[in-house]
């Protein structure tokens, strides 16, 4: 059987989620992260999850991959679109804007500052400007959510599952975040899917 890698709460909730929506005979396996001797590092040399390690013996890393091939394994879902089509380029913009945009160059110099400048000193700063780059990220999301319901479509697709979670992360912010009244609409809905409230208890987060 093949195999699933995640940690509670990071961004493998997305792909955790997807499985649950497909009822996917895939594995689910929790690991630690940022710890030398935690299992990851045997299986992606990064040590980051999502990783999805096939029984087929291939492994397969990033969001914007896996949760693509998670859905094929479901051909027609609702989930994703046909292979060509314009709401299937659509929902790959999204996952490469959440993946770029809002989780790379907007949480991680907010979670992770040491990896931008070693000096201490410089993270509060580092942190800063990462609120500001992810609001500015949200924003866009915002409008684009003001006159729809879900991203792409009149649907729930992977590209809403991996928002939820980013959306989710928001609440640890407050401030100018609290008035993404659109993301937090689409948040809201996304968490009250069963197989988002299956995943988050299976991450032992309800
Ligand atoms: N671009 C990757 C990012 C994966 C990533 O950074 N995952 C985080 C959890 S949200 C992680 O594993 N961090 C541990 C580390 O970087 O040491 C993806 O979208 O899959």
């Amino acid at each position: 059987m093949s195999t699933l890698y995640i940690s509670p709460g990071a961004c493998s909730l997305a792909a955790h989620i997807v499985v649950r929506e497909l009822d996917l005979p895939i594995q689910i396996e929790k690991v630690a992260l940022r710890t030398p001797d935690s299992p990851i590092h045997q299986i992606n040399p990064l040590g980051r999850v999502p990783a999805l390690q096939l029984e087929e013996g291939a492994l397969l890393t990033e969001n914007s991959a896996i949760l693509p091939f998670l859905a094929d394994q479901k051909p027609g879902t609702s989930l994703f679109a046909e292979a060509g089509s314009i709401e299937r380029a659509q929902i790959q913009s999204w996952l490469g804007y959440l993946s770029a945009e809002i989780h790379t160059a907007s949480f991680r110099p907010i979670n992770r500052p040491e990896r931008y400048c070693a000096d201490e000193s410089a993270h509060p700063g580092i942190r800063a400007q990462g609120q500001v780059q992810l609001l500015k990220a949200f924003e866009h999301i915002e409008r684009h959510l003001s006159d729809r319901q879900w991203l792409v479509g009149e649907r729930y697709t992977i590209a809403d599952a991996y928002l939820g979670v980013f959306a989710s992360w928001l609440g640890r912010l407050g401030g100018p975040f609290d008035q993404l009244q659109a993301v937090k609409r689409v948040r809201d809905a996304w968490a009250a899917r069963p197989a988002v409230q299956a995943a988050l208890s299976a991450e032992g987060l309800r």
